[in-house]
């Protein structure tokens, strides 16, 4: 697509794919990458024929971290002050699903971009790690706040304090990553999880979406509660009756996501 220099774009029925394209930098996050994996993602969120979103990098790298050339010569009243990073918000605040598709290094800022997404695949060569301390700085996308919440203390302060990579297969006996797929079918697999996703009523999948996360962001009762009024409202939803006749009557439903 002619529009993003950082990125390719696609659709695929009701799937948005964003692949990261700086191949040479292992897809190293700077400004411009930054810039157009949000504008993408946000493209996709406003168009009413897509369900859901896949963002995937190359083979060698999903993302290998922040781009630290970019990064390197920065003061603290730069780093501080500029706030040059905040576009991640942009991202965080997509309502729409999207699954990370992660083949090869999804390391500092690019394990953190993985855990920004509702669900992680990963191909078999995959590996993730927080590797900032080895660069004498800590993680600054959430990654020693999602990271723990994904895999438990004691094995998110081994990351974090190590700077020790895992593989694929012990991130997902870990809960990092949902599932393993050979490399080369990660992407389609991805996407036919994203196109199932897709299939379901959208604003139903939005609330899915937003109650899960309520757990990951607040306390249990606060998510009980949001939960509750969310399942109330689905009763307004066109879909919800189209559901559950479905239901009754032995078949498929037919979503007019209203
Ligand atoms: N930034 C910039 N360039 C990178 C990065 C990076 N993170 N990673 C790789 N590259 C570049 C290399 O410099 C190299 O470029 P060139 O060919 O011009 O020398 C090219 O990509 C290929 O890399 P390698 O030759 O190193 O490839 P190898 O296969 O030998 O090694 C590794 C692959 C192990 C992934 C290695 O490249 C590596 O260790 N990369 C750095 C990983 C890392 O430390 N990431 C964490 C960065 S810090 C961070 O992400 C903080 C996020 C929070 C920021 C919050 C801001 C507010």
């Amino acid at each position: 697509n002619a529009k993003f220099d950082n990125v390719l774009v696609e659709r695929r029925e009701r799937v948005g794919i964003v692949t990261f394209n700086r191949p040479k930098a292992l897809n190293a996050l700077n400004s411009g990458l930054i810039q157009d994996i949000c504008s993408a993602a946000e493209a996709f969120e406003g168009d009413p024929e897509v369900g859901a979103i896949v963002l995937t990098g190359s083979d060698r790298a999903f993302a290998a971290g922040a781009d630290i050339k970019e990064m390197a010569s920065l003061t603290f009243s730069e780093a501080y002050g500029e706030n040059r990073f905040k576009e991640f918000a942009r991202l965080t605040s997509i309502r729409k699903p999207i699954i990370a598709a992660v083949n090869g290094y999804a390391l500092g800022g690019g394990c953190e971009l993985a855990m920004m997404c509702d669900i992680i695949l990963a191909g078999e060569k995959a590996m993730f790690g927080q590797p900032e301390i080895t660069l004498g700085v800590i993680p600054g996308w959430g990654g020693t706040q999602r990271l723990i919440r994904a895999v438990g203390k004691s094995k998110a302060m081994e990351m974090v304090l190590t700077g020790n990579q895992i593989d694929a297969h012990q991130a997902e006996r870990e809960g990092l990553v949902a599932r393993v797929y050979p490399a080369e079918e990660l992407v389609d697999q991805a996407v036919a999880i994203a196109a199932k996703i897709g299939s379901m009523s959208l604003p139903v999948a939005l609330m899915a979406k937003e109650a899960t996360n309520a757990a990951y962001e607040g306390t249990l009762a606060e998510g009980c509660r949001l939960e509750r009024r969310m399942f109330h409202s689905c009763f307004a939803l066109d879909d919800q009756k189209e559901g559950m006749a479905a239901f009754a009557e032995k078949r498929a439903p037919k979503w007019t996501h209203k």
